[in-house]
C-alpha cells in the first residue's frame, strides 16, 4: 500500500534538482534537498517514539524547516497539528493536552515557558528555530536522508487543526489524507497552476490558507515558491517581479493598495491573484483591477471543508461572490430552523458535501453530530445565496464569529475571559469594521453594583493570557448590556453604537 498524499505531494518530485523553495537571501532550495531534508525528520521522529497515528504539535515559526517537518509527518504517517505561533502558554496548553498530542516542537525562545506545559500533558518537547537550528534539527541531522515512506489509506488523517467554536472551546478537526489530496487537486487544475507557477508565498503556515490551498496545491502542480516568513510589503514588492501568483487574505490586498509603488508594471507577468479567509470588499476588488487590470479571484473555505467555493479562472470573476461549488462538491442552502432546502435566490445557511469534508471533530462526538449531517453535509454556519447564474454570496454568519485580518476569534472565549476578572459583571464581545483588518474586536464591560473594571490591568491581564490578534483594541464601559424580550444580547445593538469606532479615525 502507498501513501498517496505524501506520494502526489513530494514523493514524485524525488531526485529533482528543480527549485521548490526561493528563499528570502536570494538562495533557493531544490525538491530533492527539501525532500531528504524531510526524510531525515521522519526518522528523528520516529526516534522519539511517534508511530503512525500520533499527534505531532508544532508551535514554530514559517521556515523551509518547518515545511519539511510537515512533510516528514506525512512520510510518517504522523498527525501534523500546526499552531498558530502568537498562542500564549495557556492556549498551547488545551491544544497539546485535547489532542494527547505526545511531542510538541517549539522554538528555543519559548521553550523554558512549552516545557513544563508539554510536561504536564505527557508530551516530550524539542525545538525547531526559524533558521531551521534546535535540538529537534541536532537529532535529524544525524539520521540516514532517505526513509521508507508509511504506507497509508487515503481515509488515515493526516492533519488536526483547532478552530473554535460558539461555546468558547477549541475543536479539533480530523482532516484525512483524502480531504487535503482531493481539495489540492481540485484546486490546481481549477486555477490552472503548472510547473511553471512561481507562488508568491507571504501566508503563515499553521492554517489552512497558508498550508493546504497554497502549498498544497503548488506541489500538485510542480511549481515553486518565493517563501517569505510573513507578509512585508518591501518584500511583497521587492519579489513581486519574480512571481507568477500570489494567494493572500483582503489585508494583504489593501495593504498593497495602499502603497503606490505597487501598479501594472509590477504586476505585468502575474497570471493569478487569489483572496480568501475573510470577505474582500467588492470596492477592493474594483480598486484592484483598476491599478493593476487584473481582477481578484475570490473563494471561500473552511478549516474543516478546505475549499468548497471558487470564481472561475476563465470566465467571470463577480466581485462580492465567491464563485461557484467546486467540481465534486454539493453545495445548498437551508432553512437555518427547519434544515430545509431553500429555493434558488433565498438567502439561507450554507451547507457542504464532498470529499474535502472533514471527518469530524477530535473526541467530540455531539458537536460532530451537530455540525455534520447524516446525508454528509456539513453545516458551515455561514449564511448564503446562489444567484441564478449559480454564484455563491456570504451575506452574514450564523455564528459569533469575528475574523481579524484573517484570524478567526471566537467572542465566547474573550467574553469567558473579562467576565473573570475584577469588577466586571458581564461583558459582550463584537467584532466592528476596521481599515486594515476588516473586522477588530471591541469588548464591552458591565461593572459589578458599585464596582468599577481597572480598563489598564485588564489589557495588562489580556496580554499575558491570549495571543495578540485576539486582543480588544477598544474594552468600553456600560452600565448594562442591551438585551431582547428573550433576555438575549442585542450585539447588532452594539455593532451599530461602536461601529464607527476604528474608520471614523
Ligand atoms: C497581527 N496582529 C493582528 C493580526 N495580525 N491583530 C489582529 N488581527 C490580525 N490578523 C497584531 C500584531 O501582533 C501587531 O500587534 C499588530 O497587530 C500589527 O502588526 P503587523 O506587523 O502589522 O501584523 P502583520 O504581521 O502584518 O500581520 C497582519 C497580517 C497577518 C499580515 C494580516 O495577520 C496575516 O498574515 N494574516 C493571515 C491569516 C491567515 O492566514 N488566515 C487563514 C486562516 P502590535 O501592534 O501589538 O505590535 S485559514 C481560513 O481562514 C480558511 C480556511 C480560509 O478560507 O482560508
Ligand atoms: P476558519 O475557521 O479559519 O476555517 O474560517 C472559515 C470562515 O472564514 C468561513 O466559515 C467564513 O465565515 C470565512 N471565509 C472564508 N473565506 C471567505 C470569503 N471568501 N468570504 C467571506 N468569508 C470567508
Amino acid at each position: 500500500m502507498a501513501n498517496p498524499l505524501y506520494d502526489t505531494l513530494f514523493g514524485r518530485h524525488a531526485g529533482q534538482d528543480t527549485v521548490f523553495l526561493h528563499l528570502p537571501d536570494g538562495g533557493t532550495l531544490s525538491h530533492d534537498a527539501f525532500l531528504r531534508r524531510a526524510a531525515r525528520m521522519a526518522h528523528a521522529l520516529k526516534d522519539l517514539g511517534l508511530e503512525p497515528g500520533d499527534r505531532l504539535a508544532a508551535q514554530i515559526e514559517k521556515s523551509p524547516a518547518a515545511l519539511a517537518l510537515y512533510a516528514a509527518c506525512v512520510q510518517a504517517g504522523v498527525v501534523f497539528l500546526p499552531l498558530n505561533t502568537g498562542y500564549m502558554a495557556e492556549e498551547i496548553r488545551y491544544f497539546v493536552e485535547n489532542s494527547g498530542a505526545r511531542l510538541l516542537l517549539a522554538d528555543a525562545s519559548r521553550s523554558d515557558t512549552l516545557a513544563p506545559v508539554a510536561a504536564a500533558c505527557g508530551a516530550g518537547i524539542e525545538t525547531l528555530n526559524a533558521d531551521g537550528s534546535g535540538s529537534f534539527t541536532d537529532r535529524a541531522a544525524t539520521m540516514p536522508d532517505s526513509f521508507d515512506t508509511v504506507p497509508c489509506d487515503t481515509e488515515d488523517l493526516a492533519a488536526f487543526l483547532y478552530t473554535s467554536g460558539t461555546t468558547g472551546r477549541s475543536k479539533g478537526a480530523m482532516l484525512t489524507q483524502n480531504n487535503l489530496l482531493s481539495n489540492a487537486r481540485t484546486l490546481a487544475a481549477y486555477w490552472k497552476l503548472t510547473a511553471d507557477d512561481v507562488l508568491l508565498h507571504a501566508l503563515p503556515i499553521f492554517h489552512t490558507h497558508g498550508l493546504f490551498v497554497a502549498t498544497n496545491t503548488l506541489l500538485v502542480a510542480g511549481g515553486s515558491m518565493i517563501f517569505l516568513p510573513k507578509f512585508d510589503l518591501d518584500r511583497m514588492i521587492a519579489r513581486m517581479p519574480q512571481a507568477t501568483s500570489m494567494m493572500g487574505v483582503p489585508t494583504f490586498y489593501t495593504r498593497l493598495l495602499d502603497d503606490p509603488r505597487f501598479d501594472r508594471a509590477l504586476t505585468r507577468h502575474m497570471r493569478l491573484f487569489v483572496s480568501g479567509s475573510a470577505p474582500l470588499l467588492a470596492e477592493t476588488h474594483v480598486r484592484f483591477e483598476e491599478r493593476t487590470g487584473h481582477r481578484i479571484l475570490e473563494r471561500y473555505g473552511m478549516t474543516e471543508t478546505n475549499m468548497n467555493t471558487s470564481n472561475p479562472y476563465d470566465g467571470e470573476r463577480r466581485a462580492g461572490t465567491v464563485g461557484f461549488a467546486l467540481p465534486g462538491i454539493d453545495l445548498r442552502i437551508t432553512d437555518p430552523a427547519t434544515g430545509a432546502t431553500l429555493p434558488q435566490g433565498e438567502i439561507g445557511q450554507i451547507e457542504v458535501r464532498g470529499p474535502n469534508v472533514f471527518k469530524g471533530y477530535w473526541q467530540m462526538p455531539e458537536k460532530t453530530a451537530e455540525e455534520l449531517r447524516s446525508d454528509g453535509f456539513f453545516i458551515t454556519g455561514d449564511l448564503g445565496q446562489v444567484d441564478a447564474d449559480g454564484y455563491v454570496s456570504i451575506v452574514g454568519r450564523n455564528k459569533d464569529l469575528i475574523i481579524s485580518g484573517g484570524y478567526n476569534i471566537y467572542p465566547k472565549e474573550i467574553e469567558m475571559f473579562l467576565d473573570d476578572q475584577p469588577g466586571v459583571l458581564e461583558s459582550a464581545v463584537i467584532g466592528v469594521p476596521h481599515p486594515d483588518f476588516g473586522e477588530t474586536v471591541v469588548g464591552v464591560l458591565v461593572p459589578t453594583p458599585g464596582g468599577q473594571p481597572d480598563l489598564d490591568a485588564i489589557q495588562t491581564q489580556i496580554t499575558t493570557s491570549l495571543a495578540r490578534f485576539k486582543h480588544p483594541r477598544k474594552l468600553v464601559i456600560l452600565p448594562e448590556l442591551p438585551r431582547n424580550t428573550m433576555g438575549k444580547v442585542q450585539k447588532n445593538a452594539l455593532r451599530d453604537r461602536f461601529g464607527d469606532l476604528f474608520n471614523s479615525a
